[in-house]
């Protein structure tokens, strides 16, 4: 009798042919483009991708999907949203622009505390419900994989809750996600003025306890005048080492705080918006491996002019990736392809740049090793596009070509 290994997974062999790639493999030049190209997919993963002609003959006769010439990249990432909250703030962006001032809008009831009011009054179910519009957009672009952050809770119950969403959101849709903590986000009003107090009574018993229900994959904080000092951070990232959780950071994106370095000295997967990254915060990324996650999304929404140091990143190595920042505030940007044309038009990455930033570099800002290219042994998370060049991917504004989005093979 033989043992049946792993039933009701079938042992399936696809083709698709007639392709050009953009493999985005590390190293390869000009986007790894490879024309007259297949990918050979066995149980989910990619078994080849490369030229026709190289393809093995063990992998020749499977079922073959023909592509018409389409052009493939590894399926997009967004490695950075805020994409699970309650409300909205259309109201309060019609009164910024009509000239009130923030205190103005906070007296009215707006700003981050309508969010986490909002917040808080909705269940599981409804913080899906209401997620779910914002993910299947970023899906309908090609996202097969998606980072989500609490922070609209700050309560333990409550930021437990948007986790859980989170993690539901990964259930009811073809997409993995990435969940992050984010208690230390803002400080809610009934702890103002006593930030300290807050991070010891809630943000870390609410990690605890998100960490114990599983649904803590990294840790994140917010380091700005705002909302956390480095040395409030560096008690929330303490705890996260005690519990073996890698960290990532908001990081110098109003003020220079150091929270790049801090995070960069804990290992951090991610320092995140940047534009007020020091040379000492770049050479401490560089060192530790810690990747630069840039959101011209949030940028562009509060007309900042200062621009994240791209020059000095790239002349330092240091990983780029692009994320949308999703989050009713100050980012309500559901497309990936916008931020990407945005990180071009705003920073000055080039389009292979753009959209390293929105796979190889946004899996490794997750953590993921098993997609974000074109190789043999990866997810085949694939996203195949009705445009000859992949520059056109960031070239156009507001045009989704997506043909069609294969995830883990399917
Ligand atoms: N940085 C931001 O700009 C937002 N959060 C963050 O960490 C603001 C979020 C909001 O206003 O709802
Ligand atoms: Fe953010």
């Amino acid at each position: 009798m033989s043992a049946q290994i792993n039933p009701g997974l079938a042992v399936t062999r696809q083709l698709f042919t007639h392709l050009t790639l953009a493999t985005m493999a590390p190293g390869a030049p000009d986007y790894g483009l490879t024309p007259d190209a297949v990918i050979a997919v066995e149980e989910g993963r990619i078994a080849f991708a490369g030229p026709r002609a190289a393809l093995p003959a063990s992998l020749a006769n499977a079922p073959a999907t023909d592509c018409g010439g389409r052009l493939a990249t590894p399926a997009l990432i967004d490695c950075h949203t805020h994409v699970v909250f309650g409300g909205d703030r259309a109201r309060e962006f019609e009164m910024r622009l009509k000239g009130a001032t923030y205190q103005e809008i906070s007296a009215a009831g707006g700003g981050i505390v309508s969010t986490v009011t909002a917040t808080r009054a909705l269940s599981v179910d409804d913080l899906v419900a209401a997620a779910l519009p914002r993910v299947d957009a970023l899906i309908a672009e090609g996202v097969a994989a998606i980072e989500i952050k609490s922070g609209y809770g700050l309560t333990v119950e409550d930021e437990v809750k948007m986790l859980a969403a989170a993690a539901r959101i990964g259930e009811v849709r073809q997409v993995r996600v990435h969940k992050s903590f984010l208690g230390a986000h803002a400080v809610p009003a009934d702890y103002a003025g006593a930030k300290d107090a807050y991070i010891d009574e809630v943000c870390i018993p609410a990690l605890t306890a998100a960490h114990e229900a599983g649904l803590v994959d990294s840790v994140d904080g917010f380091c700005e005048g705002i909302a956390f000092s480095r040395a409030q951070i560096a008690r929330v990232f303490d705890h996260a080492a005690a519990l073996g959780l890698p960290v990532r950071l908001h990081a110098e994106q109003l003020s220079d705080l150091g929270g790049a370095a801090l995070a960069a000295s804990y290992g951090a997967l991610s320092a995140d918006h940047l534009e007020y990254l020091s040379a000492d915060g770049i050479a401490a990324m560089a060192a530790a491996g810690t990747v630069a996650v840039l959101l011209p999304g949030a940028f562009y929404t509060l007309h900042e002019t200062r621009k994240p140091p791209v020059d000095a990143l790239r002349e330092a190595g240091v990983p780029i990736a692009v994320a949308t920042d999703c989050n009713p505030g100050t980012s309500p940007m559901t497309s990936l392809l916008l931020a990407m044309n945005m990180s071009a038009t705003l920073f000055g990455l080039t389009p292979e740049e753009a959209l390293a930033g929105a796979t190889r570099n946004a899996a490794t800002a997750l953590g993921l090793t098993d997609c974000g290219t074109l190789e043999a042994g990866k997810r085949a998370d694939i996203a195949l596009w009705n445009i000859a060049h992949p520059a056109e991917l960031t070239y156009r504004i507001g045009f989704n070509p997506l043909h069609r989005r294969i995830f883990g093979g399917l």
